[in-house]
């Protein structure tokens, strides 16, 4: 159903910013590199300069060395060629997107191993916080991880599930999932938890909040209880999930998700701002202390 895109920022009333009008099918655009002006380019310097700088403290090591491997530090990459580099790595490419997409069109590009990038940059006075992915958030955020092929793996099966969950009612359960696991994930490592996530690792707050403000909760990686966890979209998260590896990811995937979906449609959500019987705690939050 490739109808108007929907605007999953939960705004109902946020007209979407992008150039829908000259898609594809399947929404992918030309990304129109040769048209990004100087200006374009340097706040994209700018971004990766003052993102770049956290990542030594705040970052899992997985990213920092595959974001080298990137080599996008001089301005808005240009996706065909940094396609190319992925590809070598785990076999993905990057598609063009004017922004967000329909679920089963997104769904179906990562079951293809497409990774659909934003073709916009966001304005100047947009450096700390925007509604809507933009190229910086997409590509800096996600394509990173792309190139570890257990991360890359674990996409492409979320991807795979999207079909499974429109079928059985378990749509916004699989988002949670992507929220809080591929947006919002924290990793453990023998330095201490580390921040893997695209929303966190773009942020310049939220990449130093997940990991030292004393607000938040950080629980053990669970499979049920991340799908029966709500989440806010306009703020930083009150819950993080820590995983141990992105092996133990992957494996969560690897089971039918049908009989998960009509278990927890039996079971209430949890708010996001509790810890629960039976996690296991990493830091309990200032509220739930
Ligand atoms: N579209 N371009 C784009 N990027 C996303 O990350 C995205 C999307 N559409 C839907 C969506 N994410 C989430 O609702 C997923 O959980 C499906
Ligand atoms: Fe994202």
């Amino acid at each position: 159903s490739s109808s108007a895109p929907v605007n999953t920022t939960g705004k109902s009333d946020t007209p979407l910013r992008g150039d829908y009008s000259a898609m594809a099918a399947d929404y992918t655009v030309p990304q129109g590199w040769e048209k990004i002006t100087a200006e374009e380019h340097a706040r994209w310097r700018t971004l990766y300069e003052r993102q770049s700088a956290l990542l030594p403290r705040y970052a899992a090591p997985e990213f920092m060395e595959s974001l080298a491997r990137l080599d996008a530090r001089d301005g808005v990459p240009h996706f065909d060629r940094a396609s190319e580099v992925l590809h070598k790595a785990t076999g993905w490419t990057l598609v063009a997107v004017p922004g967000l997409l329909p679920n089963d069109v997104f769904f179906n590009h990562l079951a293809e191993k497409r990774f659909p990038v934003t073709n916009w940059i966001r304005r100047a006075d947009e450096m700390d916080y925007l509604v809507e992915p933009d190229v910086f958030h997409d590509f800096f955020g996600h394509v990173p991880l792309l190139m570890h092929p257990v991360f890359a793996d674990y996409l492409q099966a979320y991807g795979r599930k999207g079909a499974e969950a429109e079928a059985h009612g378990g749509l916004e359960r699989l988002a949670r999932l992507y929220w809080y696991m591929v947006e919002f994930g924290l990793i453990n490592t023998p330095q201490g938890l580390r921040a893997y996530g695209a929303g966190m690792l773009s942020s310049r707050g939220e990449t130093q909040y997940c990991i030292e403000s004393p607000e938040p909760n950080r629980v053990g990686f669970n499979l049920e209880r991340v799908m029966r966890t709500g989440y806010r979209i306009d703020d930083y998260q009150e819950t993080y999930f820590v995983l141990d590896s992105f092996e133990q990811l992957f494996q969560a995937t690897a089971q039918d998700f049908a009989p998960l979906y009509a278990k927890l449609a039996a079971l209430p959500d949890l708010p996001a701002d509790q810890i629960q019987p039976g996690d296991t705690v990493f830091t309990a939050g200032r509220k739930a202390a």
